[in-house]
This record gives structure tokens, C-alpha cells and sequence, in this order.
């Protein structure tokens, strides 16, 4: 049923989601009422710049009130476990999400990319190697973009390449996707989720009806438990195949890797400005998904070594002294920050000086042992500083700051030449800080100021 059939339409949460869905809502001439479970959402004044009359219910949702719906369109940050939603659930009152109304605007193919670690630079890489190759491409999703923003221009773009969180992928039923992949699966977000089964189950949806998947070899998670694609196409650490689905892989030669297609060496690891193994693993993933719908991987080869990654995600935000200064606050689980680990430790001849800590997000952080053994200080912060030193070798230096810039102090006295600050928190930024862009950008200050 289009949304637009329904009498009463309830949006929860206003958000970049909810704001974009009563754009789209009040455009089609459709007074939505809106909720928001915090009694003072610092969206509200720009909600009432759309349209100022609009039924508003703040603080904790009115069970009363829900069931007078005929539709709830939810955002990815509430729980959908909430006993209100719940209920409204019970009572068959369908719970949707902004990406399902755009399943029924967008006419172009979509590309679906998610993954614990890794989503927002495959999306940017696809998008970037789909231009190369003459498309006009709209990006959007969990990447800051509400996806009703850009399915309004829909005669402008011949693709959609979409970023989708579990979050957003548990509320979508009907989103046929061109090509989907689940890049790889570590814990995260297990604050929303009862088990990791469910969280893994959450990101399988992404292939409930896509033609083609791309998926990660060395993790069976996330092969397609679904039927529905047609295709599969694979990637890995190992070689790849001149057959079918393992097109994609990593050849070594002289003690040098390079990205591979069909058995033949496409570019060399060290003619990208991407670093790390990881960064190997979503060139693939991306060169997989432009090939999808029609883009071979030679035509845009180029585009891959021009590349230059995103902006928090171990960027070098000053070498000075013989330190350097890594920024990779987007490292929000211990996923991310094991591989930023991993994949600088061979660049470190000094000291590799962590700084680490934020909202855990109930994850459990014995698995970051085997990363923390890699690291010779460990400079904590945040509100589970300790979940984190508890796992780090008790012989070695731990200091417990209370912020940035008392951490950036202290690892410039601990650094001597060669060795490298990483701030890759291995936690989310929302205990202290804005977001983790906010997080990234105190780091710099503080390491400017500190040299200054
Ligand atoms: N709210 C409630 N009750 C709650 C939680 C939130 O009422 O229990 C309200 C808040 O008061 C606020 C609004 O909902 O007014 C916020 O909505 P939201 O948390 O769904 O966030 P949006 O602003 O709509 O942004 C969302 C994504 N955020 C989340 O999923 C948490 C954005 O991803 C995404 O870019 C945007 O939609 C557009 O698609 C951000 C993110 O942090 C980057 N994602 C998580 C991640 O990557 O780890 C999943
Ligand atoms: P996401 O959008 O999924 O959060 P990003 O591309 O923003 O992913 O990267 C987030 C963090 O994960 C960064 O710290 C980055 O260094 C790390 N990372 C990127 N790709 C991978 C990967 N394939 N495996 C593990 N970690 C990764």
C-alpha cells in the first residue's frame, strides 16, 4: 500500500530521518503526526520551520496515541524493541522505515552496502568508480543522507548506491536491490540487539531480494542465507578465480600484493592511497559491486588508485618529531579499531601509542586482547576506560586521562622518533562528545594546539 493511502500517518523520531520523511510527506499534501521519545529534540525548530501546525508528542511515547495510527514510519535510532512500538506492533499497525517509502519512488538500480566496518568508504569508493565510469550516481542512507532527500531528483541518476545500518535494514521489507553486500560482520550495536545471531540476521536482509550479491569469503556470515540472488560474486585475502563467484581476491607476487580480477593483477596495494589489508577487502568489495551493473573493473582501475579514503578514518593529521599523528575516530567498534591496528603496525618503528575508550555499546572487549598485545601504551578516556585497560597487559604503561587533550599530552611525552599516536576508540563518541566527527576534530585541535 502506498504510504500516502493511509488516513493517520505517525513518524517517530525527528531526526535527518523523521525531517526528511515529513518533507516528503507534507509535499504530497499529508499532515503526519510526529513523535520523539526525548522531551526536548534539538530538531524541533526546524520541524516547525516545515510546517508550523503540525500535531507534536514529546517525551515517552503514548501508547493511546500510537494505536490511533494507521501506520508508523520509524527512525533507525529507536528501538524497535520498545514495549510501546511493541504493542503497536501487536495491534498490526505496520512499522515501517524512510527506506521502504523510497523502494517505491526510486525507477533506477539500487546498490545496497552494508557491514560492521567498512560502509561509508565502500559506498564512496562505488560511487566514485560508477562516475568514472559515466553514471550519474546518488548517494545516500546511513551515510548522512536521508534517502527521501534524494529519490526526489530520481530523473537525475542512473544509480543509487545506499549505506544501510542494521538498524535501517531490520525496519526495510521491499527494496529490491540491483546488487547488496554485507562486507563483514564483528560485534557492534549490541546495546539493540539480544544476540549476535540477531544483529548478523539484522544485516542478512540487505539480500532478501537482490539480484546480485557480493560477499566476504573469509567470513561465511556473510554469505546470502537467502535464495534470491542470481549472481554472487566473491572477495578475499586468498587469489582469485577465473570462475565464478571468486572473480575477486589478492595475488602476491615478489612479496608485494595487488588486487586481482579473473586471475590477473589489476593494481598494485602500494599504487593506492587506501592503507591496510581491510582497505584491500573494499576495493574489491566496491570494484564487485560496480561489476554488478555493468562496470568492468579495468575501465575504472584508475579511479581506485586516485582514491583517497575518508576524512577520520586513519587519516594523518600531523607528522612532527618523527611522530605521527593518526586520527581514526570513525573506529566505533573493536572491529574497526583491531584492523587500524593490524594495518599500522607495520609502519610503526617507535612505540604504537593507543588512545581508546567512549561508549562500549555492551560490546565485550576480551576480543580486543590479541589487538591491545600490538600496542606498547594504552592512554584511556570515557565512560568504559576500563573495559577496555582490562584487557591490555598489566606490565605495560596505561594512563587513564579524563580528555583529548590531556591524552595528547601525555602520548607526546611517552612518543620518541618513529613511533605513532592512534586514536582509534575502539567506542562510540556520544558519552563526551557530538558525534565521532566531533570526536576526530577535537583530536586535531588538541595535537595542533599542543605543537603550537
Ligand atoms: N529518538 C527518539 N527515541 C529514541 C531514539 C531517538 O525519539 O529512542 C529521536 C531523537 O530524539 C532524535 C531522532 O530520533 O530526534 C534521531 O533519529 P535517529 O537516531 O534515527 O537519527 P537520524 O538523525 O534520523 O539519522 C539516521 C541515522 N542515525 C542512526 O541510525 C542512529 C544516521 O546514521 C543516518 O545518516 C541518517 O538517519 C540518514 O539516513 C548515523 C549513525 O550513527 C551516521 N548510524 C549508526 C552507525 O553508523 O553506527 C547506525
Ligand atoms: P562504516 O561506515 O561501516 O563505519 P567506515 O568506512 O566509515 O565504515 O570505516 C569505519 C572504521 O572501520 C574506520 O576506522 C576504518 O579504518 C575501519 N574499517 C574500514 N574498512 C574496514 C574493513 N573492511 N574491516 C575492518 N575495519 C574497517
Amino acid at each position: 500500500k502506498s504510504l500516502t493511502q493511509y488516513d493517520t500517518i505517525g513518524v517517530v523520531g525527528i531526526g535527518q530521518t523523521g525531517l526528511s520523511v515529513v518533507r516528503y510527506l507534507l509535499a504530497q499534501g499529508v499532515e503526519p503526526v510526529v513523535f520523539d521519545t526525548r522531551e526536548q529534540p534539538s530538531n524541533l525548530a526546524a520541524l516547525t520551520e516545515l510546517h508550523d501546525g503540525l500535531e507534536v508528542h514529546l517525551g515517552a511515547l503514548d501508547p493511546a496515541l500510537l494505536l490511533q495510527m494507521d501506520v508508523l514510519v520509524v527512525s533507525p535510532g529507536v528501538d524497535l524493541r520498545l514495549p510501546e512500538l511493541q504493542l503497536a506492533a501487536d495491534a498490526e499497525i505496520p512499522l515501517i522505515g524512510d527506506i521502504d517509502i523510497f523502494a517505491r519512488l526510486a525507477t533506477k538500480p539500487v546498490i545496497g552496502i552494508t557491514g560492521s566496518n567498512g560502509k561509508s568508504t565502500v559506498t564512496r569508493l562505488t560511487a566514485a568508480l560508477l562516475e568514472a565510469a559515466g553514471k550519474r550516481v546518488a548517494v545516500a542512507g546511513n551515510i548522512g543522507v536521508p534517502v527521501l532527500d534524494v529519490v526526489v531528483n530520481d530523473a537525475d541518476y542512473d544509480v543509487y548506491v545506499l549505506e544501510l545500518s542494521s538498524f535501517q535494514l531490520e525496519l526495510m521489507a521491499n527494496l529490491s536491490l540491483a546488487a547488496a553486500t554485507v562486507l563483514n560482520v564483528s560485534d557492534d550495536h549490541m546495546d539493540r540487539y539480544y544476540t549476535r545471531r540477531d544483529y548478523a540476521d539484522a544485516k542478512q536482509r540487505i539480500y532478501q531480494n537482490a539480484r546480485c550479491a557480493v560477499w566476504n569469503r573469509e567470513q561465511q556470515v556473510t554469505e546470502p542465507m537467502s535464495m534470491a540472488p542470481r549472481q554472487h560474486f566473491t572477495f578475499g585475502l586468498d587469489a582469485s578465480e577465473a570462475e565464478r563467484p571468486h572473480l575477486f581476491g589478492i595475488g602476491v607476487d615478489g612479496g608485494e600484493a595487488s588486487i586481482e580480477f579473473k586471475g590477473h593483477a589489476l593494481a598494485k596495494a602500494a599504487e593506492l592511497q587506501l592503507a591496510g589489508m581491510h582497505n584491500l577487502m573494499n576495493v574489491q568489495a566496491a570494484l564487485a559491486l560496480a561489476y554488478a551493473v555493468g562496470v568492468e573493473p579495468q575501465q575504472v582501475i584508475a579511479a581506485v588508485k586516485s582514491f583517497k579514503g575518508l576524512p577520520h578514518r586513519c587519516e594523518t593529521v600531523l607528522e612532527q618529531g618523527g611522530v605521527v599523528w593518526i586520527n581514526d575516530s570513525k573506529a566505533t567498534n573493536i572491529g574497526a579499531a583491531e584492523a587500524a591496528i593490524f594495518g599500522v603496525r607495520r609502519l610503526v618503528s617507535g612505540k604504537l601509542i593507543l588512545l581508546a575508550g567512549g561508549d562500549a555499546k555492551g560490546a565485550d572487549f576480551k576480543a580486543f586482547r590479541k589487538a591491545l598485545d600490538q600496542v606498547d601504551v594504552l592512554i584511556t578516556f570515557g565512560r568504559d576506560a576500563d573495559r577496555v585497560s582490562q584487557n591490555f597487559a598489566q606490565e605495560r604503561p596505561h594512563v587513564r586521562v579524563k580528555d583529548l587533550p590531556e591524552a595528547v599530552s601525555v602520548a607526546a611525552q611517552r612518543a620518541t622518533p618513529g613511533s605513532m599516536v592512534l586514536l582509534s576508540p575502539a567506542c562510540a563518541s556520544l558519552d563526551m562528545f557530538r558525534n565521532y566527527e566531533d570526536r576526530g576534530e577535537q583530536f586535531r585541535q588538541a595535537v595542533e594546539a599542543y605543537y603550537d
